[in-house]
C-alpha cells in the first residue's frame, strides 16, 4: 500500500472516530431531555420481584401481549431496549440469566439477595397529535429492585436500642416456638450486659436471634415484621459489626451503661446499623423513586393463617408511612421527589381459578384499606390487583362420574406433593386448588371456629414449574404468559407513554 493510500485511509479513519463521537455528543445530548421514571419493585424475600420485573422486561422487548397497556394494544410502541443503566456503583439487575432459566431450563430464577437495577429503554409513538410532531416518544425506565425488608427498617429511624429491643422481644416472646433458642441463649447471657464485652458471646446473640428471624419467614409462618431487614438480607454487609448485634432485655433499668461493656457496645452497633445501613439506603435509593409496585404473597400468608395476615398487615401500615412520612420526619427532608403511583399486588395469581383472582384482589384491597387508615396515607393514587408475572397454569375442567369441576393444569415442580402422589417436574397435572374467600374476616376468624369443611375447601398450594412457550403456526416463540401484567404497566407506566 503507498503512504499515500495508507495515509488516505487513516484520514478517513479519523474522520468516522469524529462522527462516532459526534454522534455519541449527540446521542447523549438528546439522551439528556429523555423522560425518566424510576420504578421502584419492593416486596417480602420471595414475594415475586425478580419474575415480575423479568417477566415485564421480557414483554416489552419480545412484543408479547399486553392488551391493557395502551400504548401495546393501541400499536403504538415501536420498541424497548436494554441501555446501561445511571447508576455505576448499584449492581445491575441479571436480566439475561433470569429469562434464560425461565424460558430455557422452566426453572424459577435464583433468589437475590440486594438491590439491583436496570435501564430500559421505551420508544413509542405519542397518542397526541401535538406531541406526534414534535417526533418519536421515548422513555427510560429505570427499575429497582430492592427487598421489602429493608424498607420496613425505617421503624428502626424511630426507635433508640431500648426501644427497639423491647419491641423485638415483645414479638420473640409471643412467637415462643420459633423463639425458644434465642429466649435462652438471651438469658443465659443476661448477667454479662456490664461486664467487658465478648465478640463471643455477640456472635451468640446475632446468630440465635438471625435464626429465629429466619424460621419467622419460612413458608408455613410466613410472618413479615422482623426488622432489622439486613439480618436476613445482609447483601455485602454480611458479618460485619454493624450486622453483630441483637435486641437485650434492658428491663426497666435506665442506668448509662459503661464504656466497654456488652451492652454499651451492641448499643453501638444498633446505632451503626441504623447510620451506615438503614439511612443510607433510604437517602440513596429510596428517595430517587418516582412509582412503586410492592408485589404482596397473600396466598402464603393466607395459607399461614391469621397471625402471618395479621403481621402482613402491620408490615403494610409500615410500607404504607414510608411512602408518605410524618413532615417533619427526616425521611421527609431527604426525599427529593415524591412517589405519585403506588401498585400493591398480589402475585402468583396463576394459583387460583379465575374467579377466585377477584377474591384475591379483594382481600388485598381490604389489607391495603388498613393500612392507609392506620398510616393515615394521603397523597399518592394507590391501587390493588393480583395479577401472576408468569402464568404456569391454564384454567381446566375435569369431568369425571359425570361431574364437572374447574381446575388448574400446570407441570408441578419435582417433589411437590399432594396427599401421598409425588410428581416428578416432567408430568402435568390438574389441581384443584380450593376456594378462597371474598372477606378477610373469614380469614381471620379464630382456627378453632372453622369447620371440618371449611378445612376441606382450604387452600391447597402446589408449586408449578414456568409455562412450556408456545409456537404460532408460523413457528415463533411467543413471550411469557401472564395475569394481568399489562394493567399493572399500564398503571405505573401508562401516562408516561401517552
Ligand atoms: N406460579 C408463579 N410463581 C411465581 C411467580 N412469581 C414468583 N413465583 C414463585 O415465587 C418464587 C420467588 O420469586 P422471586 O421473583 O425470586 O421473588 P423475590 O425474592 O421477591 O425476587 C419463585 O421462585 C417462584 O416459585 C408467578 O408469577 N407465578
Ligand atoms: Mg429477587
Amino acid at each position: 500500500m503507498s503512504p499515500l493510500n495508507s495515509l488516505f485511509k487513516n484520514a478517513r479513519l479519523a474522520l468516522t472516530d469524529a462522527q462516532t463521537a459526534l454522534d455519541n455528543f449527540a446521542e447523549s445530548a438528546v439522551d439528556l431531555t429523555v423522560p425518566t421514571v424510576r420504578l421502584g419493585v419492593t416486596g417480602l424475600a420471595r414475594s415475586g420481584k425478580t419474575v415480575f420485573i423479568s417477566a415485564l422486561v421480557h414483554n416489552l422487548i419480545a412484543g408479547g401481549r399486553l392488551p391493557l397497556l395502551d400504548a401495546a394494544g393501541t400499536g403504538r410502541l415501536a420498541r424497548a431496549y436494554l441501555q446501561p443503566q445511571p447508576d455505576d456503583d448499584v449492581p445491575r439487575f441479571n436480566y439475561e440469566q433470569h429469562v434464560e432459566t425461565l424460558t430455557k431450563e422452566r426453572l424459577w430464577p435464583d433468589s437475590t439477595h440486594q438491590i439491583s437495577q436496570l435501564r430500559l429503554t421505551i420508544e413509542y409513538e405519542s397518542a397526541t397529535f401535538l406531541s406526534r410532531q414534535l417526533g418519536g416518544g421515548k422513555l427510560h425506565l429505570d427499575i429497582v429492585d430492592y427487598p421489602g425488608e429493608w424498607l420496613l427498617d425505617l421503624v428502626l429511624l424511630r426507635q433508640d436500642f431500648r426501644q427497639f429491643s423491647k419491641e423485638a422481644l415483645k414479638r420473640a416472646k409471643a412467637r415462643p416456638d420459633l423463639s425458644a433458642e434465642f429466649l435462652s441463649t438471651l438469658a443465659r447471657h443476661q448477667d454479662k450486659l456490664h461486664e467487658e464485652f465478648s465478640e463471643d458471646v455477640a456472635r451468640d446473640l446475632a446468630n440465635t436471634f438471625t435464626t429465629y428471624l429466619s424460621r419467622c419467614r419460612d413458608d408455613e409462618n410466613a410472618l413479615s415484621m422482623l426488622p432489622p431487614g439486613r439480618f436476613l438480607m445482609p447483601g455485602d454487609m454480611k458479618g460485619t459489626p454493624a450486622l453483630t448485634f441483637a435486641p437485650l432485655d434492658l428491663g426497666s433499668t435506665q442506668v448509662k451503661p459503661k464504656a466497654g461493656t456488652l451492652l454499651a457496645i451492641m448499643e453501638r452497633r444498633y446505632e451503626a446499623y441504623r447510620k451506615h445501613v438503614v439511612r443510607p439506603f433510604f437517602k440513596n435509593h429510596f428517595a430517587k423513586l418516582d412509582r412503586q409496585i410492592v408485589l404482596v404473597d397473600a396466598l402464603t400468608a393466607i395459607n399461614a393463617g391469621p397471625a402471618a395476615l395479621d403481621d402482613l398487615s402491620q408490615a403494610l401500615t409500615e410500607i404504607m408511612g414510608a411512602f408518605r412520612p410524618g413532615k417533619s420526619s427526616w425521611l421527609s427532608s431527604i426525599l427529593s421527589r415524591k412517589i405519585n403511583r403506588i401498585l400493591f399486588a398480589a402475585t402468583k395469581a396463576d394459583h387460583l381459578r379465575r374467579e377466585d383472582h377477584e377474591h384475591l384482589e379483594k382481600l388485598l384491597q381490604q389489607l391495603v384499606q388498613q393500612a392507609i387508615n392506620r398510616a393515615e396515607f394521603s397523597g399518592a393514587s394507590v391501587e390493588t390487583l393480583a395479577l401472576a408475572s408468569v402464568r404456569s397454569t391454564r384454567q381446566a375442567t375435569v369431568h369425571h362420574d359425570g361431574v364437572e369441576t374447574p381446575a388448574l393444569l400446570g407441570t408441578p415442580m419435582p417433589a411437590e406433593t399432594i396427599g401421598d402422589i409425588q410428581f416428578d417436574g416432567e408430568e402435568e397435572a390438574a389441581i384443584f386448588p380450593g376456594d378462597l374467600p371474598e372477606d378477610l374476616s373469614d380469614l381471620f376468624a379464630e382456627e378453632q371456629d372453622r369447620t371440618e369443611a371449611e378445612d376441606q375447601t382450604a387452600l391447597k398450594y402446589v408449586r408449578f414449574r414456568p409455562p412450556k412457550l408456545e409456537r404460532t403456526a408460523e413457528g415463533l416463540t411467543l413471550s411469557l404468559p401472564h395475569i394481568r401484567l399489562d394493567r399493572a404497566m399500564e398503571f405505573l407506566l401508562g401516562d408516561k407513554l401517552a
